[in-house]
């Protein structure tokens, strides 16, 4: 979908050599390969509303797409916690389940809609006793990619940690096992192959593209929600 980009999308352009896609023979094909991307037996209508597939349409992560195995895999919760938790894929799992019909916006101007599939973040991070100095929750993953969001975010949106997208398991590319399903934030506060989360006091940490001048807000910007 077209729109204009915040002017820090500039950077992320510069950086990665993708320009948003736009004219009406560029988006016959991009939506003929957004098709061919559906996996089968994917959910692709949910309660009226068109999903995507749950593959963006190029992958610009900062190490590529990572293959993770969950056998050996743990997901820790830690700092200002009471006490630190590893937690098995399947541990994760057994918690109780949330569904959510959300758009991620991506910077370079394109989203996604998925029906999402996850835990919720407090009850998650609460297994490990939130310590009251917590104000910032940080998401580090297998590629060294970091992001955060405050706390009262996480608790006020109810926001959840997805395991799941369109009916099944997340595909490598949105991030398997776990995503973190960041409504109405930009798509770089949405941490793919999560395996670390850290309760901090700073309430002004930066993540990786944070530190590289994006705004730590990330609100997506108004107007552009229900494209
Ligand atoms: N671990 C990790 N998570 C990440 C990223 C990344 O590079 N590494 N990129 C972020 C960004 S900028 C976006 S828009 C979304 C979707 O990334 P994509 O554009 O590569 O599909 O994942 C986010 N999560
Ligand atoms: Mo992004």
């Amino acid at each position: 979908m077209k729109r204009a980009l915040p002017a820090f999308a500039v950077l992320l352009l510069l950086l990665t050599g993708c320009a948003p896609q736009t004219g009406g023979r560029i988006a016959d094909a991009v939506s003929a390969a957004t098709q061919a991307r559906y996996r089968e037996n994917e959910i692709r209508d949910y309660q009226g509303a068109r999903l995507d597939p749950a593959v963006g349409p190029r992958d610009n992560s900062i190490k590529g797409v990572q293959a993770v195995d969950t056998n050996g895999y743990a997901l820790v919760v830690d700092g200002l916690v009471e006490a630190p938790v590893a937690l098995g894929y399947g541990q994760v799992l057994a918690l109780p389940a949330h569904e959510r019909l959300i758009t991620l916006h991506c910077v370079e101007g394109w989203d996604a809609t998925v029906l999402w599939k996850g835990v919720l973040l407090e009850e998650l991070i609460g297994l490990a006793g939130i310590r009251p100095e917590a104000v910032t929750v940080i998401f580090s993953s297998v590629d060294g990619y970091t992001t955060s969001l405050p706390l009262k975010t996480i608790r006020e949106k109810s926001l959840i940690l997805a395991y799941g997208a369109n009916g099944l398991d997340l595909p490598p590319a949105l991030g398997y096992p776990f995503m973190v399903v960041a409504e109405d934030k930009l798509g770089y506060k949405w941490g793919r192959w999560v395996d670390r989360i850290t309760l901090s006091d700073d309430a002004d940490y930066k993540g990786f593209w944070e530190n590289l001048g994006y705004p730590n807000g990330a609100d997506v910007p108004a107007g552009t929600e229900g494209t």
